[in-house]
């Protein structure tokens, strides 16, 4: 039954993918109200969440629905929790720049821990549509075309990904950096190329291609970063480590971080375990 459910939450993900990469054109305005973040919100986010939302509420086997876009958890029956950040990144939307899609499937009720993963997966909304799926030890990619008849097919790009050696790094909040993460900073600029794009999805999905590591860390005016633990930390986290690599709050696996609010904050860092592990023993000073 949670396979099933899984596969038609991915499937639900990937047929709404391409309405939502051509419906961004006519909504890339700012409106007048905030998600529970005290984000801004654009009229596209509101809409890729109500799309997803019928989507996978109507699913046999999802029991709660929670999205980045609004307060409380949807009830919707028996079965797995999906935590959805609809558009990622959305303050790329008007620049024309990478956005994307985050889902996480939990076998437990929100908010829990990133250790109740069953599944999870991102969109990259670029040149292509592609989807980058983590499940039962196996990180996939998938193109997927949209057609004129409104159906979609779906192609497997790569089998098994693994972070490969580290080539780049990417580090968002720059101009509040605690001195520990600054001197981290300075030595892995002397080794690494700097690649930094403004959403977690496109900036990380370049870190999985081309190894290295991603962080938006802890901060002097944000002391648990920036993005929210059960929508994009976790998932994050989760497909980092299947792919051979690690995730920490500073200290310990984002997996392994207890989940008290469902739109509570996270420090994140993931990618090469060798890079991960500098990290904390350079933050432990
Ligand atoms: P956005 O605010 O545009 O939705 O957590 C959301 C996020 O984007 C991430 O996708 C992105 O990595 C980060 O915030 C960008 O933050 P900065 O503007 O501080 O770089």
């Amino acid at each position: 039954m949670t396979q099933e459910a899984v596969e038609k939450i991915f499937e639900a993900v990937a047929e709404t993918a391409p309405h939502i990469y051509s419906g961004l054109l006519h909504r890339r305005e700012y409106i007048q109200t905030e998600n529970p973040s005290s984000e801004d919100q654009l009229e596209a986010d509101i809409w890729a969440n109500e799309l997803l939302k019928e989507k996978i509420t109507c699913i046999d086997g999802v029991g709660e629905y929670a999205s980045e876009e609004e307060r409380e958890v949807t009830d919707c029956g028996e079965g797995l929790s999906v935590a959805v950040d609809p558009l990622d990144g959305s303050s790329n939307i008007p620049t024309n720049n990478i956005v994307g899609t985050i889902v996480a499937v939990y076998d437990e009720k929100l908010p829990c821990s990133g250790r109740n993963i069953v599944s999870a997966f991102y969109v990259v909304f670029g040149p292509l549509i592609s989807i980058v799926r983590a499940e039962n030890g196996e990180v996939n990619e998938y193109v997927v075309e949209g057609k004129k008849s409104n159906g979609i097919e779906i192609y497997l790009a790569s089998e098994g990904l693994k972070l490969p050696e580290p080539k780049l790094y990417g580090f968002g909040g720059n101009n509040n950096w605690t001195e520990n993460f600054c001197k981290f900073e300075n030595k892995i600029s002397e080794q690494y190329k700097l690649r930094y794009g403004g959403a977690l999805v496109g900036d990380f999905n370049q870190i999985l291609h081309y190894g290295g590591i991603f962080a938006y860390p802890s901060c002097k005016d944000a002391e648990n970063g920036k993005y929210r633990l059960l929508f994009e930390g976790n998932p994050m986290a989760y497909i980092a480590e299947m792919a051979g690599g690690a995730s920490t709050d500073g200290e310990k696996s984002i997996l392994d971080v207890e989940a008290e609010d469902l739109h509570q904050r996270v420090p994140f860092h993931a990618g090469n375990t060798e890079l991960i592990n500098r990290l904390e023993e350079e933050l432990k000073n």
